[in-house]
């Protein structure tokens, strides 16, 4: 038995508003018996982790004992709380030069699945949805070839047009990087020009693991991690807020992970620039990494507590349901994280890797999964300011 009971098992509900302390005391000397007697010393005390804690959490068999931990963490952050957003994903397109090994959203030019939105496409996706109150619109694509800068400005300008109070997070570091190259301008002048045109904030994708030996297997045309962390750092110092990623169970060592963590706290430490983290189990299925296993629900929920551990800086841990599956980012609430993402309405680039979740979930369903795991659910915008609802 890994947890002992405080109090009357009566404190032992979210939906009061947890309390530090009142929610549950960790049983030490279990911790000891596991090797992680110095990490729970630490945990309890608010020192940052280093890798070597991490290595040691990310190699425990006892799930629960790390979960335990992330828990904890996450309570003293958030309570009783757990976030989701009403917000619609776009795919503007899926062209791209990359060619990443573990993707299968990509496509060349030419390619008879290869897909490009006008700007008129875009709006009539949204104008599908004008009734449903959204407050996030999620735009990311590949690195397309040839379109020009204009076509981003427009998007932004129409869909702030449209509806003025929605919050665009659109385009990845990578994307910003590739958006500079092809207009001969710099990644700062870039991302000036798109916030001038109604940008909000930058979503966390394109980071995968920024090890320079995963990348030169996995995406050696890619963005570098050096070079996606400096993108990002100038977003933050412009103003421009973000999230971040990790893609994770492929060609990865424990180790790399933990320095990808590190690599985000180190920035954080500089900027407050992030707003929110999501793990992303990698999925095979249609990628040129199918012989690679998908990872198992106890590595994801394991991960999830790891992440939540090292990144002492990053206030939000998300457990994004259409890579994990809705039933698992559920369970995950117990793990770390404090957020479901939200109802996302069509989403490409997990479901053409063979992710198994549904396309959509309605505001209800996120409320009801988030009540049933004992939680309080809270409305909030992109940046995890709470709404009224
Ligand atoms: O950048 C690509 C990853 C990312 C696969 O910021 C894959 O709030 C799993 O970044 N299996 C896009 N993952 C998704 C993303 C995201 C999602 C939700 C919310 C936010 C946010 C960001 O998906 C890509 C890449 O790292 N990805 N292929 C795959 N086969």
């Amino acid at each position: 038995m890994s947890l002992e009971f405080g109090g009357p098992l009566k404190h032992w509900n979210c939906n009061e508003g947890a309390m530090e302390g009142e929610v549950f005391m960790l049983n030490a000397g279990w911790y000891e018996r596991l090797g992680l007697g110095e990490v729970y010393r630490k945990v309890h005390a608010g020192v940052r982790l280093d890798l070597n804690d991490g290595e040691k959490l990310l190699s425990c068999p006892d799930v629960v004992a790390v979960g335990a931990l992330a828990h904890q963490v996450r309570t003293r952050l958030h309570g009783g709380t757990t976030y989701y957003v009403v917000n619609q994903h776009i795919n503007y397109s899926n062209i791209c030069i990359n060619g990443c090994l573990f993707c299968a959203f990509g496509r060349v030019k030419g390619d008879s699945k290869a897909f490009q939105l006008s700007v008129e496409d875009v709006l009539n996706k949204m104008k599908e949805r004008e009734h449903d109150p959204i407050t996030e619109i999620h735009i990311v694509g590949g690195c397309h070839p040839d379109l020009p800068f204009s076509y981003y400005e427009t998007i932004l300008r129409e869909i702030k047009a449209l509806r003025p109070s929605i919050l665009i997070k659109a385009f990845t570091a990578v994307e910003i990087a590739h958006l500079a190259k092809q207009a001969g301008a710099t990644p700062g002048e870039v991302l000036l020009r798109l916030k001038s045109a109604g940008l909000d904030m930058l979503p966390g994708g394109g980071a995968e693991v920024f090890s320079p030996r995963v990348r030169s297997q996995l995406c050696p045309k890619k963005l570098s991690g050096e070079e996606w962390l400096t993108v990002t750092r100038q977003a933050h110092e412009l103003g421009i807020r973000s999230n971040a990623t990790m893609l994770y169970g492929h060609i990865e060592t424990p180790r790399e992970r933990l320095e990808h963590l590190d690599a985000l706290r180190q920035l954080q430490d500089d900027t407050q620039g992030f707003v929110c983290f999501i793990p992303l189990p990698f999925q095979p299925a249609n990628t040129r990494l199918e012989h690679i296993h998908p990872t198992t629900g106890v590595e994801d929920l394991r991960n999830m507590a790891v992440c939540r551990l090292m990144l002492d800086n990053i206030p939000h841990i998300k457990a994004y349901w259409v890579m994990l599956t809705v039933k698992l980012a559920q369970v995950a609430l117990h793990f770390g994280a404090d957020d479901l993402d939200g109802t996302v309405v069509e989403e490409k680039i997990g479901h053409m890797a063979g992710a198994e979740s549904e396309q959509a979930l309605t505001r209800v369903e996120l409320e009801r999964l988030i009540r049933d795991a004992g939680f309080n659910p809270m409305e909030r915008n992109s940046f995890f300011q709470k709404l009224a609802t």
